[in-house]
């Protein structure tokens, strides 16, 4: 644990946003509590893919090296229309990994207690001051020096002070489920890589299958919201081995589990912070999964501004947390129109989507601020 710098932060929200700004806040001296409405710490949602962005904030709060053994780098992001290959990407050696969200998320637990986060669950911030203090459910006010609304796209940090914001909704959504590999019942193929199948006709169905590590598939089946049959949890088993029949064996695991449906959705603030207050993450810029960075970033932004705060003075924090949205918001507002276009025209189905444009997200160290080059 490192030497108080007399400073407190209050977090709402026990997510990845919300652990990875704890956890960094906590290394640079604050003494930080940490409110997760849940009554016990754990992920939503199934798999996810990691870039050299979050990689690199993984590895400055300590939480890379433990998640090593848990996730993988599949050797390609390989994309198939009709399950022909269009293209099949290495990101010319970015990094890239992917894991389980329950891993992902525990790595992250341990490293905010580690660092002395208190994290209290069942405490949920109803309200938030500007000024500097959280009002939780029970009643209780507790004052901070910096307030961060990590409490995803309900936030009540974000709606408490009337931040204005712009919501858009998509056409297509997707179910997110864990499931068995089953590698040898699928047969012979390159069962390690990312494998983004798409079907258009004669209905949209797509089916994106990644492996997290020996055991475990996450498959993400992506289907219209009016396609009622498409979006039914638990999956309609006919429907997608018709469209899909040589995934048989990992969608018969996946029909045996419930999963959930979630429409695609961007949310655009016009600031991210108020006063003592700063938003990350889904509170303040969810975005749609097409390039896989909302929890990466959700952890950059997390990161960086708690280097942002610690490096102000206390009085001169709001200011500090201007100046810090001022320098970093770019990235990620290109990155939410980037995602909502591929989400509007589903041109991933194309193949070589991943351009080294479409990876500057990827390509950002948010704890060097630097872009690394690549193609
Ligand atoms: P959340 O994960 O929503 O966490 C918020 C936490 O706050 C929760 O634990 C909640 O219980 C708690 N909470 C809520 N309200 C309160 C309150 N009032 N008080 C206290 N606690 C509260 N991102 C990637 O980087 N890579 C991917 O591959 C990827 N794939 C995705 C696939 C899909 C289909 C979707 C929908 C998203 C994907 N994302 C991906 C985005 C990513 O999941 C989110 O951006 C990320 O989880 C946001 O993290 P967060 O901590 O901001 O919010
Ligand atoms: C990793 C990932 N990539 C893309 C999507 C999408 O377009 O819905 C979802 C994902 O989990």
């Amino acid at each position: 644990m490192s030497e108080s710098n007399g400073r407190h932060a209050e977090v709402a929200g026990g997510g990845f946003a919300g652990l990875t700004v704890a956890t960094a806040l906590a290394q640079r001296g604050w003494s930080v509590t940490l409110h997760e409405k849940g009554d016990e710490l754990r992920a939503f949602g199934a798999g996810i893919v990691l870039w050299h962005n979050s990689l690199e904030v993984l590895k400055a709060i300590g939480a890379y090296e433990p998640l090593l053994p848990k996730s993988m780098v599949p050797p390609f992001y390989e994309t198939r229309m009709h399950n022909v290959t269009q293209s099949k990407e290495d990101f010319w050696g970015l990094e890239w990994r992917t894991m389980t969200r329950q891993d992902l998320h525990e790595t992250l637990v341990d490293a905010a207690r580690n660092s002395g986060v208190d994290i209290r669950v069942a405490s949920e911030v109803v309200s938030a001051d500007p000024a500097g203090s959280v009002t939780l459910a029970s009643g209780e006010v507790r004052k901070a020096d910096l307030v961060i609304g990590a409490d995803g796209v309900a936030s009540k940090v974000r709606d408490s002070n009337h931040f204005e914001l712009e919501r858009t909704k998509s056409r297509d959504g997707i179910t997110r489920l864990i499931v068995p590999r089953r590698k040898e019942d699928l047969g012979p193929g390159e069962w390690d890589n990312v494998i983004d199948f798409w079907n258009l006709e004669p209905r949209v169905l797509r089916v994106l299958y990644v492996p997290c590590n020996d055991d475990e598939l996450y498959l993400a089946l992506m289907a219209p919201i009016e396609d009622k049959e498409g979006s039914a949890v638990p999956i309609n088993y006919d429907v997608w081995v018709e469209s899909h029949p040589y995934l048989a064996p990992v969608l018969e695991e996946a029909a045996k589990i419930h999963g959930r449906y979630d429409g695609y959705q961007t949310t655009v603030l016009k600031q991210w912070t108020k006063g003592r207050i700063a938003l990350i993450g889904d509170a303040g810029h969810a975005m749609c999964p097409a390039l896989a960075q909302g929890a990466g970033t959700a952890m950059s932004n997390a990161y960086t501004v708690a280097v942002a705060a610690t490096e102000a003075a206390n009085a001169d924090l709001p200011q500090a947390l201007v100046d810090w949205e001022a320098r970093e918001r770019q990235i990620t507002d290109e990155c939410q129109e980037r995602s909502a276009w591929f989400a509007e025209t589903r041109s991933m189905a194309k193949g070589n989507q991943f351009t080294p444009q479409m990876l500057e997200t990827a390509r950002y160290d948010p704890t060097t601020r630097e872009m690394i080059s690549v193609g």
